[in-house]
């Protein structure tokens, strides 16, 4: 008999059929209401053993509770802040997530939305679509990114990897973290966002979310901006100070924010659509098919070196 295994959150169609072929599913997700959920995790009660979910759905204590026999959490993502990993460590769940496989991609993202924001770029194509180049003439014009300071909030895996996109344009590093890293001498360091805030004009936030970092973008860095600083955000909507940045933007002191990641996903603050300045994306930066798939394989291998009883490739919980 195969192992059953939770699908927590929704994944692509190719991850559910490579899993089947080791795994018995239970698409927790698709369980149209509470009762069918409960319902779910009572018949899976005896033989689930594993669980896949993802940063955005996490794993929690009584999840863990209803299946007595999971013995791993794999994660979709590097992120795991809604995975109580305490109370996995103390019923002897491991947790695994994907580290590195996404790492460029959620890079390529922030850089994205550093120039869509600045340059405007869904603007100037809305400016195009919608007849203004005609009847209005020039698109107005934006601001520069390259040669600007850049100011990186964790410099981890992906803030190091926009670290090195933006040395190619030209821009000065900055960033904050508990502790100097070493072997990065040319990017100035300093403890916290706030401190570095007024030496930069572009913040970008990509430090990982969960307690630690919870408002660590907090109202007195958004404040210490310079006038006009833009604003982007990779990692968790928990890391900044939501209320903060939205009273800068009405405010127009920050001149421009490209966000991929908000609190209340994907219910965000409404007050996010109301500013042209601001470029949106659904929590995207590894949405690619090509990493996406790595993401999913890697996962894979994780449940299936468990299930093996061999070393896990990429756990969180040691
Ligand atoms: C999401 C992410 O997990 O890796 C992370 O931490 O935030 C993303 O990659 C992705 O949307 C998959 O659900």
């Amino acid at each position: 008999m195969k192992p059953g295994l939770l699908i927590a959150g929704e994944l692509p169609a190719w991850d559910l059929e490579a899993l089947s072929e080791r795994f018995d599913l239970h698409l927790y997700y698709a369980a149209p209401d509470a009762a069918a959920k409960q319902a779910m995790l009572a018949a899976g009660r005896e033989t689930i053993r594993a669980i896949a979910t993802k940063g955005e759905v996490g794993a929690d204590a009584a999840l863990m509770d209803a299946l007595p026999k999971v013995e791993i959490i794999a994660c979709y993502g590097v992120g795991y802040d809604l995975i109580d990993v305490p109370a996995a460590k103390a019923r002897g769940i491991r947790v695994t997530n994907t580290p590195d496989v996404l790492t460029e991609e959620v890079a390529d993202m922030a850089i994205g939305l550093m120039l869509a924001a600045a340059r405007r770029i869904p603007h100037g194509d809305a400016w195009v679509r919608d007849g203004s180049w005609k009847s209005k003439g020039s698109f107005p014009l934006t601001t520069r990114v390259w040669g600007k300071r850049l100011g990186i909030v964790g410099l981890g895996r992906i803030g190091s990897a926009i670290a090195r996109r933006a040395a190619a344009f030209r821009m000065p590093i900055s960033y904050s973290s508990r502790a100097r890293k070493g072997g990065v001498p040319a990017y100035d360091w300093y403890a916290t966002p706030a401190e570095m805030a007024p030496h930069v004009d572009i913040l970008m936030v990509s430090a990982a979310g969960g307690a630690a970092t919870r408002g660590l973008v907090d109202r007195a860095t958004i404040e210490a901006l310079p006038e006009g600083a833009i604003f982007c955000n990779v990692s968790r909507g928990t890391v900044v100070d939501e209320a903060a940045l939205l009273d800068a933007l009405r405010a127009g002191r920050i001149g421009a924010a490209g966000l991929d990641v908000f609190l209340n996903e994907p219910d965000i603050d409404p007050a996010f659509l109301a500013f042209p300045n601001v470029v949106l994306q659904p929590h995207a930066a590894s949405g690619t098919v090509e990493t996406r798939k790595a993401m999913g394989a890697l996962m894979r291998e994780n449940l299936e070196a468990q299930m093996d009883g061999k070393p896990l490739p990429t756990p969180v919980d040691q």
